[in-house]
């Protein structure tokens, strides 16, 4: 069976991909290779930082893998947090800050459209391919839900009248930015000879 890492120190991605890879593949985690390095994001795109993540465990562990930045871009906000996404307030991964920063960014405007993008760099066997996933929807007023992550609690999908915090993990999966971007990366995979 092929096996990958996925070189992300954020549980909730993890869990998130291994149930879209169903066992397809032998998903291995920083933990399972023992690396705790904090790896700096310093890129000014997402594939930029997904290819530094992934970059940076393939030619240290020699072992193939992907690395996962995603972040939301709201409308109004000039695309903003983009890939600032995780420290839109200051601190990295202090979600309710982040979901605070834009509530108050959007109060008193009428667009409240926003997406959330995923660029994954797959390095596999030296080569790096990107895949990419898109999801478009808007921002609630309020938080509603307790499932997910992150920017969860406030972003609708089109289509839905439920947040992806409503949404079970394979509701969400199904349609959402990671989801999509996870099936080009299994596809890739199956082709391969
Ligand atoms: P790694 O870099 O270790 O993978 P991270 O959480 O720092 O973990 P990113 O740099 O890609 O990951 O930042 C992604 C941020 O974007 C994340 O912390 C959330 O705030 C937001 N985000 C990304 N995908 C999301 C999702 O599916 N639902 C809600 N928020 C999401």
């Amino acid at each position: 069976m092929q096996q990958l890492v996925f070189a992300t120190n954020n549980k909730h991605k993890l869990e998130e991909v291994a149930a879209k890879l169903n066992g397809a593949i032998k998903l291995l985690s920083l933990d399972d290779i023992h690396c705790h390095d904090d790896i700096e994001e310093t890129g000014k795109t997402f594939a930029d930082n997904a290819s530094i993540k992934s970059r940076h465990i393939y030619f240290k562990y020699h072992v193939n893998c992907f690395g996962d930045d995603s972040g939301l871009e709201v409308e109004a906000l000039n695309n903003e947090p983009g890939i600032y996404s995780a420290r839109y307030a200051g601190t990295h991964g202090n979600h309710q800050a982040n979901i605070d920063k834009v509530l108050t960014g959007l109060k008193g405007k009428l667009n409240r459209k926003a997406r959330f993008r995923t660029v994954i760099s797959l390095m596999w066997e030296g080569k790096e391919c990107f895949f990419e996933g898109t999801v478009n929807g808007i921002i609630r007023h309020e938080l509603s839900g307790t499932d997910g992550f992150g920017y969860d609690p406030i972003f609708e999908p089109e289509g839905y009248n439920i947040t992806f915090a409503e949404m079970g993990m394979d509701e969400k999966n199904a349609i959402s930015h990671r989801g999509r971007a996870m099936e080009q990366l299994i596809a890739f995979l199956n082709n391969l000879d």
